[in-house]
């Protein structure tokens, strides 16, 4: 193990921190900002990983061995020192050499903005996905954009979010290594020449996809893997020779051009009509990267018939479904094959993921516009079309309503297609692609996601980490079901009294964060209840802020009354197109000027909503929390990935039968989860029904009254319309049920008072959901991917350690 890890000592370290400080930065001690201290240290770490990466490169080619491709829009990484530190068992090193150099250790560590190249669950699950592939040592790549801004920052503005530009390559990004020598020239649009059986296509348009490589090493680092971001370039020279003579736009157009294609994330987690720029961003890397995956298999001296035998590539969600396609194309056009045989070739290697059934969030695109950009492809997705409905007799076309439909081209072009939860799977095989799925029986499959124990609680709750370790000793990080071991300790007095206490120093630490960063005074007394994800109808940020009002009237109701003190915690950021989702945001600031305000309910009711939600303000606020809300309309939340989180660090969930909470309730136990609200089954039949959000309405006194409170503008006095639209539509529609599940959503939040109100056994519940979560350690996700879908293995023996 520590052949491969060879730790430096503080001393040596120090030293080459001090190297890369003066030879990297090009500063003296003296002179150095807190941004040169935090680059070499970055750098420092960054040296310490290059061993591994190089040695599990050489492994993987030794062994001839099956690699993995995770093609992905979006990585959501947040901040790495942290991460790689401790994932090379460093961090004590690292720290004592910093505090030698006279640096607070924590502070330049905080300095680190996010890298945050994506939206939400869908993103970041991509990054720990890297994390866990790096621990288990199975050879991978993660594929993506290098985006010049990431997801945009969040402001308030009289309660309202502004959106400003992220720029987080402002500063130089210690971790990442360009290599100007990996360059693809990628092509859009033109047309298509056609001589005898053979078909070529003649782009009008060429740029260049330039890599930038991050390695990913695994814990205790014995293993690294890369993950590769291809950055949008101009062709500096044209070789009129390969392409259409004369026939490239201006050379200021094709910079331009160029240099878009790789600028911002698209800030929308459902898609929004097709936008072309899009369609390019999703053409522009997914063709980059198999252009690689087949240089590399060149390079190793492999035909492409090897291919599913030496390459496993996974589509996260439809983003790169133009994967399928552009290999096919590449294999027909250019190594000759037969398209029937391309197109088996071409599924022996490809997964796909769906992470929706949202009808919005399904991609489809005008032909029209897929023509225009990819015509060579919209004529390989007809071949695809016809050996599908050739093959199976179905009648599921890929082409419909004019439009190429992204989700059914991603099932046909692969061999497996997974749900991520295992609600979501049946839901899948039973909705979207119900006839697909008769048509292809053994094709869907389920894996619920997992997140990284690594980040996810030793690194983001320290002392936490430290009372496990000394109570069930350190294997947990790497095996994180050993959590099991603490179940006995829940009845053990001195234990609770020491997870209390734990948690009680995380609240202290974030209401010392509100009060400093965003001058709110919060109780660390109170019960912290967390809702923090991206605000969307179906998540019913809503339905907690109603309940929020509701309680507020109770309370000046009953101000004598036993109340439990709670504060309500909202983070997340809307769609800058979303007009619904950021209408509540404003409405939460407002809710919260009004509430905050109120002497009545002055250390009983709080809300606070930071601005800017990201990975690492996560990391913050969870484990910090007491009540974890999981609180979307049931069948439409793919999984939650929050909600594992908030359960391993010891924050019972209040929510529904959606996505992943099912499978949390059944492992930690159901005394142990409040639970309410309608089932799948339930919200399907409901939705039949005639004016039920009227019905639901007119019998509750509490909602009809917060409702009216709202729409009369107790909360907007300025501007007492404000929200008589989105009451409106609650009270005219409410697709997502906020209505119909509000009692009994209430009459849950009450039995939580109640419990926690008996702080030993709450204690209780709060460790037997980090005992028994552990299941979902993203560990064992990737394990059963590599399985049940990719056939990749570890090349390590002894990651579990
Ligand atoms: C597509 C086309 C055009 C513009 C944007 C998009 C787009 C971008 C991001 C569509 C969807 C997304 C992100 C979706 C997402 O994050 N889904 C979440 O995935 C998690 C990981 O599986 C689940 O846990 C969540 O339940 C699911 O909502």
């Amino acid at each position: 193990l520590n052949e491969r890890r060879n730790l430096l000592t503080a001393e040596q370290f120090a030293e080459v921190i001090l190297n890369h400080l003066t030879s990297s930065q090009g500063k003296d001690p003296e002179h150095a900002s807190i941004y040169d201290w935090r680059m070499a240290l970055s750098l420092a770490l960054r040296d310490q990983v290059i061993r591994p990466w190089f040695a599990s490169t050489r492994t993987t080619y030794e062994a001839e061995a099956k690699r993995v491709y995770y093609l992905s829009m979006e990585f959501l990484v947040g901040r790495l020192i942290e991460d790689v530190a401790t994932n090379l068992r460093a961090e004590d090193v690292a720290a004592a050499a910093m505090r030698s150099l006279g640096q607070d250790y924590g502070q330049v560590v905080r300095d680190e903005p996010d890298a945050a190249l994506g939206n939400g669950g869908l993103g970041r699950l991509a990054a720990c996905f890297m994390d866990s592939l790096a621990t288990l040592g199975i050879p991978a790549y993660g594929y993506g954009i290098r985006y010049e801004h990431g997801l945009f920052e969040q402001h308030f503005k009289d309660g309202q979010q502004i959106e400003t530009a992220e720029n987080w390559l402002t500063q130089r990004y210690a971790w990442e290594f360009e290599r100007p020598e990996v360059r693809y020239e990628i092509g859009f649009g033109g047309t298509v020449e056609k001589s005898g059986q053979t078909s070529k296509w003649i782009p009008a348009e060429t740029i260049i996809a330039s890599a930038y490589d991050t390695p990913v090493v695994g814990w205790n680092g014995l293993w690294a893997n890369t993950l590769r971001l291809w950055a949008a370039k101009p062709v500096k020279v044209f070789d009129l020779d390969s392409f259409n003579r004369g026939e490239y736009l201006a050379a200021s157009e094709l910079e331009a051009l160029a240099r878009t294609i790789s600028r911002v994330l698209y800030p929308d987690d459902t898609s929004e009509a097709g936008k072309e720029l899009r369609l390019k961003q999703e053409y522009f890397f997914t063709a980059a990267s198999i252009k690689d995956i087949l240089r590399r298999l060149d390079s190793e001296g492999r035909v492409v018939r090897d291919l599913p035998q030496r390459v496993a590539i996974q589509l996260n969600d439809t983003h790169p479904a133009i994967a399928g396609p552009e290999l096919v194309r590449l294999l027909v056009d250019e190594r000759k094959l037969e398209m029937e045989n391309a197109i088996d070739i071409a599924r022996g290697c490809l997964g796909y993921t769906n992470h929706t059934l949202l009808p919005e969030a399904l991609e489809r695109w005008p032909e029209p516009i897929f023509k225009r950009v990819l015509p060579r492809h919209l004529e390989i997705v007809r071949e695809i079309e016809s050996a599908h409905l050739k093959a199976s007799g179905s009648p599921v076309r890929i082409l419909e309503d004019g439009d190429v439909k992204m989700g059914e081209l991603s099932f046909i072009m692969a061999h497996k297609v997974n749900g991520v939860s295992a609600l979501h799977s049946d839901l899948v095989r039973e909705t979207v692609f119900e006839q697909l799925n008769r048509d292809y029986p053994d094709r869907i499959l389920n894996q619920t996601n997992g997140i990284t124990p690594r980040r996810w609680l030793h690194n983001c709750n320290p002392d936490l980490r430290i009372l496990i370790n000394d109570t069930i000793g350190t294997g947990w990080p790497a095996d994180l079901e050993q959590l099991e071991k603490l179940v006995p300790h829940a009845q053990d007095a001195g234990f609770l009294e020491a997870f209390k206490a734990v948690k009680a120093k995380n609240k202290v630490r974030v209401a010392n964060w509100l009060k400093s960063h965003h001058y709110i005074a919060v109780d660390p007394d109170a019960m912290f209840d967390a809702q923090i994800k991206r605000i969307h109808e179906y998540k019913r940020q809503l339905m907690n802020l109603l309940e929020t009002v509701a309680l507020w009237n109770e309370i000046r109701d009953n101000p004598n009354a036993d109340w439990v003190p709670r504060v309500k915690i909202f983070g997340g950021k809307a769609a800058p197109g979303y007009v619904v989702a950021k209408q509540i945001i404003h409405l939460i600031n407002d809710v919260a000027a009004v509430i905050n305000a109120d002497p009545q309910v002055k250390g009983l009711l709080k809300i606070v909503y930071p601005e800017n939600y990201n990975v690492s303000m996560a990391e913050l606020l969870i484990p910090a929390t007491n009540l974890s809300e999981q609180i979307s309309t049931a069948g439409n939340e793919a999984s939650g990935t929050g909600n594992m989180k908030f359960a391993l660090n010891g924050a019972p969930t209040i929510g529904t039968l959606d996505g992943a909470n099912v499978e949390i309730r059944e492992r930690v136990g159901a005394e142990n989860f409040f639970l309410f609200g309608l089932t799948a089954a339930e919200v399907v039949e409901r939705r039949k029904q005639q004016n039920y959000s009227a019905a639901a309405i007119a019998v509750s006194q509490r909602l009809s009254r917060a409702l009216e409170q709202i729409e009369n503008g107790v909360f907007s006095p300025g501007d007492p319309d404000r929200y008589q639209g989105l009451v409106q539509d609650l009270r005219q529609k409410d697709y997502f049920l906020v209505t119909c599940d509000f009692d009994d959503y209430f009459a849950a939040q009450r039995r939580v008072d109640s419990a926690y109100a008996d702080q030993d056994s709450w204690t209780r519940m709060a460790v037997l959901n980090t005992a028994r979560v552990g299941w979902f350690s993203s560990d064992r996700t990737i394990a059963d991917y590599a399985k049940d879908i990719w056939n990749a293995h570890s090349l390590i023996g002894g990651a579990r350690q």
